[in-house]
């Protein structure tokens, strides 16, 4: 397959299929189970922010670069513990400034109008975790391994990590996985409905690949539109805004808004009686 490097990064690779509109953010630290730091994740802030301005991309595949140093596989293993400040207020990256970044990086997956699929071969633990569940879809290989760590690590997150993790598992399965932090398998996250499909883990790359290609023969503005639907119906003001803004998206295409511009434009009072108002 033709991948082509975007831009040079340190902590990632981001990387498009050319022609397909198809992009690849690839978590780059095998010798940290891809666990991330404050600037890693500034990094997959700009990949994905290039992603959702490119009009050519439909999709984005998010996953983690394997194998590891030692032959294992991880997705991501969250937050790296080692640069955890001592009683700070979040993570330290190469500036020294504590902070919780990934967020951010949360947010812009949820709410970008395009579809990201999350390719999880090995581990996807903690912060990693919660990257998975907030990624449109999810493919599995048959060897990555979920769960999350919080209460044994010293850290939480109550936010999509928890809440909407509930209301993709329920909240009973939501909180075995926090209060007990045991690891589920493949299977297992399939048949609890954490992932969309297992398949073995030399076809994971190539099936994500099938997937998005699948989804880019369909319409850009009714996925756009059901993908913030989805997210109105558990984000709340935030994902009634994005879901209003998508329907001034579609009145701005039409004649009808078109015509409050042009007569604004042209210093003349607008003419809506030619509209309809329709049943
Ligand atoms: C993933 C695990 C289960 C893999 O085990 P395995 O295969 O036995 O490998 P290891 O020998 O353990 O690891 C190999 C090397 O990788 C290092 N490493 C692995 N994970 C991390 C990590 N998260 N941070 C730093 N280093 C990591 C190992 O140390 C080892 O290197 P060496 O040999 O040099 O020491 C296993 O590795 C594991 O359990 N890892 C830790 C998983 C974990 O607890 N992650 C953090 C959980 N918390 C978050 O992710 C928080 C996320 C967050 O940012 C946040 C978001 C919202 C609200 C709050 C927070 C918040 O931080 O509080």
């Amino acid at each position: 397959m033709n991948w082509t490097k975007v831009r040079e990064f340190e902590e990632i690779v981001y990387e498009k299929l050319e022609g397909e509109g198809i992009a690849r953010v690839t978590i780059n630290r095998p010798h940290r189970r891809n666990a991330f730091t404050p600037d890693t994740v500034a990094e997959m802030i700009a990949a994905f922010t290039d992603a959702r301005e490119d009009p050519s991309v439909g999709v984005v595949l998010l996953t983690g670069a394997n194998p590891q140093t030692d032959g294992k596989y991880a997705f991501c293993a969250g937050g790296d513990q080692k640069i955890r400040g001592h009683q700070a207020g979040g993570y330290q990256g190469k500036d020294g400034v504590p902070r919780l970044n990934v967020l951010d990086l949360q947010k812009l997956i949820r709410s970008m109008p395009k579809v990201v699929i999350a390719l999880v071969a090995g581990y996807a633990i903690g912060g990693g975790h919660v990257l998975h569940v907030v990624c449109d879809l999810t493919i599995a290989a048959d060897n990555a391994v979920f769960g999350q760590t919080g209460p044994r690590v010293g850290s939480f997150d109550g936010g999509f990590g928890s809440s909407y993790l509930a209301r993709i598992v329920g909240q009973k399965k939501a909180r075995e996985i926090w209060y007990l932090c045991r690891q589920y398998n493949a299977q297992q996250a399939l048949d609890m409905g954490l992932v969309n499909e297992v398949v073995p883990v030399g076809q994971l790359q190539e099936e994500g690949v099938k997937w998005a290609r699948e989804i880019m023969q369909h319409s850009p503005l009714a996925i756009r539109l059901l993908k913030s639907a989805f997210n109105a119906d558990v984000d709340g003001q935030q994902g009634l805004q994005e879901l209003a803004g998508n329907a001034t998206l579609l009145y701005y295409l039409t004649e009808q808004g078109d015509e409050g511009r042009r007569a604004y434009v042209e210093k003349r009072a607008p003419d809506f009686r030619k509209f309809p108002w329709l049943p």
